[in-house]
């Protein structure tokens, strides 16, 4: 399997408990690079724009409250199948459902504060690295 790169963001429930450092810890234990790394407070615009796939949805308008409430923390990770790869260590949406040991599992407060986000395929990897990284700001 090709060496991929795979976006990732820790919402704000992350932030605000400040375990931005223990979720850094799973990534990097299961042997993804964060190769690159901001913190940043995103705009409503810009949280619509990032999931407007779930625009028509009844959680959109949380969703968006929820993503623009505190700082969250963007990064690009690299590795072997990155993309699969952190979705596993995500574990799944509702972290009533996820796996034993994901991040998910452990940190996850509700479907909606999940705690981490990561692209599901190479197109929307690439597109959401792109909408928030410039190529000089990843240093792989
Ligand atoms: P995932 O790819 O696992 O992040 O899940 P989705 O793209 O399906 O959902 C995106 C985000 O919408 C989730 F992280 C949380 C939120 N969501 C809800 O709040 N309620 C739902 O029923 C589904 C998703």
């Amino acid at each position: 399997m090709a060496v991929q790169r795979t976006f990732s963001i820790l919402k704000p429930d992350v932030t605000r408990r400040n375990l931005t450092g223990a979720i850094n810890q799973r990534i990097e234990a299961a042997g993804l690079r964060i190769v690159a790394q901001k913190r940043v407070h995103i705009t409503k615009a810009q949280a619509e724009a990032f999931y407007g796939v779930h625009r028509e949805r009844p959680f959109f308008g949380e969703l968006v409250e929820m993503m623009t409430a505190a700082p969250v923390v963007v990064q690009v990770l690299e590795g072997e199948n990155a993309i699969q790869r952190y979705r596993d260590v995500m574990g799944a949406t509702n972290p009533a459902k996820a796996d034993a040991g994901t991040i998910r599992k452990d940190f996850a407060l509700s479907m909606g504060e999940n705690s981490v986000h990561g692209s599901d395929a190479p197109e929307t990897a690439a597109q959401e690295i792109a909408q928030w990284f410039s190529d000089d700001e990843i240093v792989g």
